[in-house]
């Protein structure tokens, strides 16, 4: 096959200014190299692995015209499903093909520091051409993912903006199979660059009153910076959009049969993205968040998912067509967010209608009339963004403090076995997906509104609001956490936890 070159993916102007910009990904991989420990002499089962992850170099062909150049999990975006049954150990090779040490992440589970894939924490580095074996037992069960999990700062085109994503489903003993089939779908971009401004989404948020507090903040903050002259922090866009790895219109259908339950398991693998999902004529009825049943499962016309955010949900064939499921964003859709689903027997045009207007509640889903256990005690945490403090990109602060690759001290410690809650205050008006390594976290306030019941790995805080969730601290250990859009972690917005 004849690839034409031009469809190569140009590297993005930020990687010129790699050299000078704090979070170049070599320097924050030298950084955390002097801290981080290597591979201890742990006994690591003998023979074959169950799993090999190579990573290496490869091309994505979203569509004929435009073929993606990007580091990939065994030449394939996404990466290959794994599925993983609960409580049975697993062992995995990665192998690492390329020049730079990569840290490969077990997105949403409770596994050991050595196992988790996060420099920040301990886990030591697969090195460049070489390897590391790892076994864990798998959980919780349900959806996770896993990812890349380097800083890649400036540089574009490393870390989760590179084609390392890939989905994990855990089977749990018993599924309840309330469905015909499973569909796996992973949406992600390609092609970034950097952008001035360009407001994200944010209206999308049920209970959307601000916090007046957290908004004059934000607010006198952003317009102090404004009137020093300083230009807006740089942002993330995309040229191209795909769902498992394919432009609307590029990959196969999804073939259905009226009467049909199909059981989309989505992941939203943006580094930097929120994301929407709709099938116009058709309605999601939300079984899991992040892979955990929701204690009331409920139906919406819109899945909305946060950076990291993965959402199941069943769908019940019964509007016989040829349909365009895809983003509400017409810009992004038109370049790739979308897939066609075609009913048996039917032909011709995918058809797109816009939804009526709807809000993302998470509450929804949650115990009704019930609330959570009171904790034993509560960490507050409030999100600063400094405009464009550091060479042009924003730099963000947790109680004051931008994470260090330097000192990688913990801010917290914890106590085993204790009940912890996070009180997150965001004084800026972006929407941050706060993610938890090695623990799940149960909703208890979004917004100004308690709740009970849903367990997550990652949730969405809106622009000057408040969201309240609560963890046990029963993996000991070195915990990141952090807001999973990358722009935002490389810059400032981590922290870690520390218990024994
Ligand atoms: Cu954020």
């Amino acid at each position: 096959m004849t690839i034409d070159r031009r469809g190569f993916l140009h590297l993005s102007a930020a990687t010129a200014l790699t050299g000078t910009v704090p979070g170049s990904v070599k320097a924050q991989i030298m950084a955390q190299m002097r801290s981080a420990p290597h591979d201890s002499a742990v006994a690591l089962p003998q023979g074959n692995a169950d799993h090999t992850i190579r990573i290496a170099n490869g091309l994505v062909e979203l569509a004929p015209d435009h073929i993606v150049s990007t580091k990939l999990y065994n030449g394939q975006f996404p990466g290959p499903l794994l599925r993983l049954k609960e409580g049975r150990p697993v062992v995995v090779d990665v192998k690492n093909d390329t020049d730079t040490p990569e840290q490969f992440h077990w997105h949403g589970q409770t596994v050991p520091v050595e196992v988790d894939g996060a420099a920040e924490e301990g886990t030591p580095f697969i090195p460049a051409h070489g390897m590391r074996r790892i076994s864990f037992t798998p959980g919780p069960t349900g959806l996770r993912f896993y990812h890349t999990h380097l800083v890649p700062g400036a540089d574009l085109s490393e870390g989760q903006y590179s084609g390392q994503v890939g989905t994990v489903y855990i089977e749990p003993k018993r599924e309840p199979g309330r469905y015909d089939r499973e569909v796996f779908l992973m949406l992600k971009e390609f092609q970034p660059t950097l952008s001035r401004g360009g407001d994200m989404a944010s209206d999308f948020l049920a209970n959307s009153a601000r916090i007046k507090a957290l908004e004059d903040l934000g607010e006198s903050a952003m317009r102090a910076s404004m009137a020093s002259g300083k230009p807006h922090g740089y942002e993330v866009g995309y040229s191209l959009f795909s769902i498992n790895g394919r432009m609307l219109g590029h990959g196969e259908p999804i073939r259905v049969k009226q009467g049909e339950r199909v059981l989309f398991h989505v992941v939203n693998g943006s580094a930097t993205e929120i994301r929407s999902l709709a099938l116009p004529g058709h309605r999601f009825e939300v079984v899991a968040l992040d892979g955990n049943p929701v204690p009331k499962p409920a139906e919406v016309p819109v899945l909305w998912l946060g950076t990291a955010e993965r959402v199941s949900a069943i769908v019940e064939m019964k509007n016989p067509g040829i349909w365009v499921m895809g983003d509400l964003a017409d810009d992004d859709r038109g370049k790739g967010m979308g897939i066609v689903i075609e009913y048996a027997g039917r032909t011709g045009k995918p058809k797109w209608v816009k939804p009526a207007p709807s809000r993302w509640d998470y509450t929804l889903f949650g115990q009704q009339g019930a609330a959570a256990a009171a904790p034993d005690e509560t960490l507050e945490m409030t999100f600063v963004k400094n405009n464009a403090a550091l060479d042009g990109f924003n730099e963000w602060t947790i109680n004051g403090v931008a994470f260090s690759m330097d000192k990688m001290e913990p801010m917290f410690r914890l106590q085993r076995g204790r009940r912890y809650r996070l009180r997150m205050r965001n004084a800026s008006d972006d929407v941050h997906p706060i993610h938890l390594h090695r623990h799940s976290f149960e909703l208890t306030k979004i917004a100004g509104k308690p709740t009970a019941g849903i367990m997550k790995d990652v949730v969405m805080l809106g622009g000057y609001q408040e969201v309240e969730v609560d963890f046990v601290a029963d993996n000991p250990g070195r915990t990141l956490f952090h807001c999973h859009q990358q722009l935002h972690m490389d810059f400032g917005f981590m922290a870690l936890f520390d218990y024994v």
